[in-house]
């Protein structure tokens, strides 16, 4: 059988849940409100997170065969309120629930918090659950499968890491994470394959699109496969008939190696989003407060300028019926 993504978990003792409850309480600040101070609290705090913890997140930075880690058995508060039903950045008040400083001192031990401000009006923490007007569309608040991902793909910024911390699970238990390891899926590419991913050849059919290929409108064709990272989307077409045929056989590639996780509350999965795409299987939502709840937490490797809210570069040429079924701001 093929080899599939390997996966590193970290088991979170009571002692040590605690050494990071206290380490995140340090984060008083309001990350819907006081990004910038969030963000200076969280690196301030990570500091002190237990060792283990330490090193696990810096062992998932620095080591190139590992790329991701289940943190399990993080401390939740004991109520976390109903689900909301609307968009988080639409309730009437965004209310920290109090985990999000436990995402940030994890997320600060990795890289640097940022947030994209054409998204849950730069929310640095984003809440992301069900919600019934987005079932079918590709986007974490949809229920249809979400298909794999980098995330961000082919932004002039996109996160180096990313953090989902599940606080609530699908209490169907049908919703799982995929995570799968593209350098392992890369191996068992012909190499006709691996260099054609190396063309730029790849691109997204929008309607907001400046390229014409073979009648479709796409945004520009860019390589997936780079000297440094790869970048890729299922929804990704391939603008010549090589490319599409390496795009299927990255695609299968992916389905082999990939491994489903059910995040339970307190799960945090830390993903290298240079080496790894994810994803999430369907799930039927109920839309009655006990859906499926995680936060995300986008990183960076430190940017120099110092920013947190930066702007996606793709948001011009999103399909103009995925912005309006996610209102998006023009
Ligand atoms: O819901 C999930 O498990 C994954 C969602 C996702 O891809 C994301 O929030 O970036
Ligand atoms: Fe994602």
């Amino acid at each position: 059988m093929a080899p599939t993504t390997r996966l590193t978990t970290l088991d979170l003792t009571p002692a040590l849940s605690a050494a990071v409850h206290r380490t995140a309480a340090v984060v008083t600040a309001n990350p819907y409100s006081e990004p910038e101070l969030f963000v200076a609290q969280a690196k301030y705090a990570s500091g002190s997170l237990p060792a283990p913890v330490r090193d696990a997140l810096a062992a998932l930075r620095t080591h190139q065969d590992r790329v991701a880690l289940l943190i399990r058995g993080l401390p939740l508060p004991w109520l976390v309120p109903e689900t909301p039903r609307v968009r988080f950045d639409f309730l009437a008040s965004q209310t920290p629930l109090g985990t999000e400083g436990i995402l940030g001192v994890l997320g600060s031990a990795v890289g640097e918090i940022f947030a994209y401000r054409e998204w849950d009006r730069g929310h640095l923490v984003q809440n992301r659950y069900p919600i019934a007007s987005h079932t079918e569309v590709q986007a974490s608040s949809g229920s249809a499968e979400l298909v794999l991902h980098t995330e961000a793909s082919f932004a002039d910024v996109s996160p180096d890491h990313l953090v989902l911390m599940a606080l609530r699970a699908d209490p169907a238990g049908k919703a799982r994470t995929s995570v799968c390891d593209i350098g392992l899926a890369l191996s068992r590419l012909t190499e006709r394959a691996r260099e054609r991913l190396k063309r730029p050849e790849f691109a997204f059919e929008t309607d907001q699109g400046t390229h014409l290929s073979g009648g479709r409108r796409m945004t520009k064709p860019q390589p997936i496969s780079r000297a440094v990272q790869v970048e890729y989307a299922q929804s990704l077409v391939g603008c010549t008939r090589a490319a599409c045929k390496a795009l299927d056989e990255l695609a299968a590639a992916f389905g082999a190696c990939a491994v489903n996780i059910a995040l339970e509350p307190g799960d945090a999965l830390v993903i290298d989003n240079r080496r790894a795409v994810h994803g999430r299987t369907a799930f039927t939502p109920a839309y009655d407060g006990t859906d499926r709840w995680l936060q995300r937490l986008l990183l960076r490797h430190p940017s120099g300028d110092g920013a947190c809210i930066v702007s996606d570069s793709r948001a011009a040429s999103y399909p103009s019926s995925y912005r309006r079924t996610l209102a998006l701001p023009n």
